[in-house]
């Protein structure tokens, strides 16, 4: 039996989304911008593609919603844009983004500070949630954008956004939300609260992979990313990715249909599977519960190398991850358990369960008894677990 538990480093594309992408492979295939039959027969599926993905987060029509290859791209699009339109004009000068932000702000924030701006890094609570104080505390006159994403790949962690939209509000601060983690696991609604620019990615709602978008509110500026034909509203040059954006349409629409099952029926299973995990002895989690995402588990097993777990899951067929499959080759400890300052023998032990609507009840059965053998296993060989201090358990809570 195989068992598939990463799926927010990726999912199975729905067959249903598949079929709908088929035909603008080889029937369908002409560029949309041409002026002939082939072109213009692809314009209604594109049309279709494009209100599903405005449905989808109930973005206003005069609102943008920008087609990119991945959440990456549009990641660094916008921090890329206020960097050009703010920083280098020398109107503002300071950033802020989460320490627990996926690579592609990090680095991108890292980037922004060695041309000269300040970024303020905001450190995250016990509960590995963004520390909204530190929001107040740092924002000034000088502060260009916010970025905070709205649900953590890592723990599942779910951000303050509104809170901290609104603060950005009353300081006329653009405030940008990376929501990749959260389209599909709870109503994303960007009317409901004070968001500027927010990125998804089609491939983490059973998407295809290559496609990725950036919501950005009416008025708000956004630099042009690649110029050329002027396609995408001039933003984005480049012949339309027709395929990707029926199938990110058709993944939405079924993201948004799954929804009470992602939060009743899948939260369900996996809070009874997170029950028994934490019934092993030396085992913790993060964050509660309640302030997850439905799908998520991180959770640490006092003693073992999360590496030498996964070693083990993969051999019992099963794909879990030590934290972002980005980083996941050089052995380092989960960015979140750092941030939240755990102590060095957990910091490496942390394994993260994601699940999807296709994940069932046989198969979390069967990952519960090979983690229970590969536990066993592991802390017979392992040298810390013998040694390791009773009781303390630095930033973590037990047993949620
Ligand atoms: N933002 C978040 C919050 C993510 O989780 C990821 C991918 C990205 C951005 C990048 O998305 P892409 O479309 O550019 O690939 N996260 C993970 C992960 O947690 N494990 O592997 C990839």
């Amino acid at each position: 039996m195989t068992v598939y538990l990463d799926n927010n480093a990726t999912t199975i594309v729905d067959p249903q989304v598949f079929t709908a992408m088929e035909p603008y492979f080889v029937q369908k295939y002409g560029n949309p911008n041409s002026l002939h039959a082939f072109a213009s027969e692809t314009h209604p599926a594109i049309k279709q593609g494009m209100e599903r993905i405005y449905a989808g987060i109930n973005a206003n029509r005069e609102d943008s919603v920008v087609i990119t290859s991945c959440a990456t791209e549009s990641n660094n699009w916008v921090l890329k844009s206020v960097y050009f339109e703010y920083v280098l004009t020398g109107k503002k000068n300071h950033i802020m983004v989460s320490e627990v932000e996926h690579p592609s702000v990090i680095a991108t924030a890292k980037w922004i500070e060695s041309m000269g701006c300040k970024v303020t890094y905001l450190p995250i609570n016990n509960e590995g949630i963004v520390d909204v104080q530190a929001v107040r505390d740092n924002i000034t006159d000088k502060t260009a954008l916010v970025s905070v994403m709205w649900a953590n790949n890592e723990t599942g962690a779910i951000f303050p956004v509104e809170e901290i939209g609104d603060i950005c509000e009353e300081h006329d601060v653009l405030f940008h939300t990376d929501a990749v983690q959260a389209i599909g696991k709870f109503p994303v609604d960007v009317q409901s609260f004070n968001v500027d620019y927010l990125t998804f990615s089609a491939h983490k709602f059973h998407g295809p992979k290559g496609v990725g978008a950036l919501y950005v509110k009416k008025g708000k500026e956004l630099m042009p990313l690649l110029h050329g034909g002027a396609q995408m509203g001039g933003y984005r040059s480049g012949t339309l990715n027709v395929p990707g954006i029926v199938g990110m349409g058709a993944a939405m629409e079924a993201a948004v249909e799954a929804l009470d099952f992602e939060m009743t029926n899948i939260r369900e299973m996996r809070d009874n599977f997170e029950d028994e995990l934490l019934k092993i002895d030396d085992t913790f989690v993060v964050t509660p519960r309640a302030k997850r995402t439905p799908n998520t588990i991180l959770i640490s097993f006092r003693g073992i190398e999360g590496e030498s777990m996964l070693w083990d899951l993969n051999h019992g067929g099963i794909g879990a991850s030590t934290g972002s499959a980005c980083a996941s080759e050089d052995l380092e400890a989960n960015s979140v358990m750092e941030a939240i300052g755990a102590a060095e023998d957990l910091a490496h032990t942390a394994i993260r369960f994601s699940l999807s609507r296709y994940t069932t009840q046989e198969e979390l059965d069967h990952t519960l008894a090979v983690v229970k053998k590969a536990v066993a296993r592991l802390r017979e060989i392992s040298s810390s677990f013998a040694y390791a201090p009773e009781g303390h358990v630095s930033g973590l809570t037990e047993g949620h």
